[in-house]
Formats: C-alpha cells, sequence, structure tokens
C-alpha cells in the first residue's frame, strides 16, 4: 500500500533525524516487526528488548510493545529518551498487580524472597528482590530454591505454579493472569493435533496447567520460536499471540504452523489468541510517538534506583 509505505518512510526518517532505534516484541504487528528489522532495531522478548535497549548506543528508545517493557528500558537506561507508540498499551497482569496491595502482600510474609515476573510495574519491581522473566524464571527460582529461600511469586499464578511444579520450590503465588494465554483450551489444543498428529505442541507457560500439560515444549517466545526452528516436525500447534508467527515463518518458511484454539469448541480457530493491548500500537502512533516525542515513559527516580536493583540481579545472573 502506498500510503503505508510513505509512513514507514517517514519513520525511517525520523529514526535517523532523532538517533532512536525501534526495539519491537514478537507479539507486536508485523509492519511493526518489519521495520525494526530493517532498521537495525531488534525483535524480541521483554528480556532482550530491555538488554538490547541497554546496549545500543541511540539517545532514544522507541518501544513497541506495552508499557511495562517502556519502564523496564528506561529503568536500565534513565539518559536515554524512552518513546512508546502509546502509553495506553498495558497488560492484565501490571494491571491485577497493584504496587501497594502488592507491598502489603510481601510485608505479611517477611521471611519470602519477592520474585517478580517482567510483566510488572516500576513500583511493583522496585519492592522485589529479583525480577525474572519467563525465558530465565525456572533457572532463577532453582538457584533461590537451592539456597533453602521460600519465595513470593507474582503475578502470573499459572506461570508460578508451572515454576513450582518444575523446581519443587516452596512458592507463595499471587492470583494474576494474562488474558491472552489464560484462554488456550486442552481440549480445542488436542481437535486440532486429531487433524495434524504429527504436530509439536508449543505452549507459553502463562497458559493454564491442563495447556502446559499436553505439550511438546512449554518456554518463552524466544524458547518456542527456537524449538520451531529445531523441531523436525513439519506442523506446529503454537499457544501464545499469534504476532510470534512472524518470525516463526520467516524462520522456517517451509513449515506450518496453527494457531491454538481458544474457544475450545472444536478444531477451527474462532476467537486466537492476540493481545488487545499489543494491537493498539501501529505504524501511525509509532510515527506520532517520533514526530512529537508524545508518549515518553517517565519513572520516578527513588522507584528507578530501587527497581534496577533486582533487574540488574536478573541481568547478571544470565550472564
Ligand atoms: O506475554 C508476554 O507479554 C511476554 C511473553 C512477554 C515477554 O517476556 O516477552
Ligand atoms: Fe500482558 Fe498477556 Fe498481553 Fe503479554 S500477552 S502483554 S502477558 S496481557
Amino acid at each position: 500500500v502506498v500510503d503505508n509505505q510513505a509512513l514507514r518512510d517517514e519513520i525511517k526518517a525520523l529514526l535517523k533525524a532523532k538517533n532512536a532505534v525501534l526495539v519491537a516484541h514478537y507479539y507486536t504487528e508485523d509492519a511493526i516487526q518489519e521495520l525494526a528489522e530493517e532498521t537495525g532495531g531488534v525483535i524480541a522478548d521483554s528480556l532482550e528488548m530491555a538488554r538490547f535497549g541497554a546496549e545500543h548506543p541511540a539517545e532514544t528508545l522507541v518501544v513497541a510493545g506495552v508499557k511495562f517493557m517502556g519502564e523496564t528500558s528506561k529503568i536500565l537506561s534513565p539518559e536515554k529518551t524512552v518513546l512508546m507508540p502509546t502509553l495506553e498499551a498495558t497488560c492484565s497482569l501490571d494491571i491485577g498487580c497493584p504496587a501497594d496491595e502488592f507491598a502489603k502482600f510481601c510485608d505479611a510474609h517477611p521471611d519470602r524472597t519477592v520474585v517478580v515476573y517482567a510483566n510488572t510495574s516500576a513500583a511493583v519491581k522496585a519492592r522485589a528482590d529479583w525480577v525474572v522473566t519467563s525465558a530465565i524464571a525456572l533457572d532463577v527460582v532453582q538457584h533461590l530454591s537451592d539456597q533453602g529461600e521460600k519465595i513470593i511469586w507474582a503475578p502470573d499464578q499459572h506461570l508460578g505454579r508451572y515454576v513450582q511444579t518444575q523446581t519443587g520450590a516452596d512458592v507463595l503465588l499471587w492470583d494474576g493472569a494474562c488474558i491472552v494465554h489464560e484462554e488456550f483450551k486442552a481440549k480445542g489444543i488436542l481437535d486440532l493435533k486429531a487433524i495434524y498428529p504429527d504436530a509439536a505442541v508449543l505452549v507459553h507457560p502463562e497458559s493454564p496447567q491442563s495447556v502446559v500439560e499436553i505439550a511438546d515444549v512449554v518456554g518463552s517466545t524466544s524458547q518456542l520460536l527456537k524449538a520451531s526452528q529445531t523441531l523436525e516436525n513439519e506442523t506446529f500447534i503454537v499457544a501464545t499471540d499469534r504476532g510470534i508467527f512472524y518470525k516463526m515463518k520467516q524462520a522456517s518458511p517451509g513449515k506450518r504452523f496453527v494457531e491454538a484454539p481458544t474457544a475450545g469448541s472444536g478444531a477451527t480457530c474462532r476467537s486466537c489468541a492476540h493481545c488487545p493491548w499489543m494491537a493498539l500500537n501501529s505504524l501511525e502512533l509509532l510515527r506520532n510517538a517520533l514526530r512529537d516525542g508524545t508518549d515518553e515513559i517517565h519513572v520516578d527516580e527513588s522507584v528507578r534506583v530501587d527497581a534496577l536493583k533486582p533487574l540488574q540481579r536478573m541481568l547478571d545472573f544470565k550472564k
């Protein structure tokens, strides 16, 4: 489309003029992921987005994703300007874990180490001992459990239960959920397996336990992407946001990728998974933010300093 092309050209010129780089999540629309690729930015999960943004020399980071990802970038790179296509893009996990209530919960269990998922506000991270993403959650909790530590896990109860099951750690769960992954249904996936018996089932651990139990591979977006490349199967049933298909198809053009159903009522995918907040990111809003400097992320300095500690712990752990 000509209009789209003009918009893309405008964004490319603005990125150069503002010494900015585009950091896009796997769940954003194809056009945004393409643009990140074409302009020397990155398409990544939240862990790699944060790392990339912190290490890149650009003065401005444009973070296409949801708000906690922009905040994480700002926490790690306070000297950089962090823009987002829209600050309205949030996350049900972030919403479901208000900082004041969470602080009370932690205060009531002072003997527990506080581990929070990256999908939280800066203020919640500031109350934590550790921040983890799904790519690193098992390793960190195993490490803590091996040292005899008892844990508070927040906010995603499904990921928390998965981590608890896999590590045997003593985990107290907050009761949050991702509205996208929580909708995947084991029955719908099994119906699809009947059509594609050789398919591998790839599941993000924010999905319910019954879905995790029928997975061939459970992992973060980056781990599922890797599995889609390394496994020999021709067909993959994928239980995560369909935005990931852009990279999966690009990496393995000969393979078939099928969206895991969320309706549970049969093999036809009626309401396929796509995060409504990720979907708010558009080329147009991205252009506006870059052009006008709107939708800039600000994090209170005292919160930032406290949130940096558990985040840095995660980044150092992985090295
Ligand atoms: O579901 C999300 O928001 C994910 C997978 C975030 C991330 O860690 O990349
Ligand atoms: Fe949050 Fe789920 Fe959307 Fe990810 S997919 S940003 S966890 S609501």
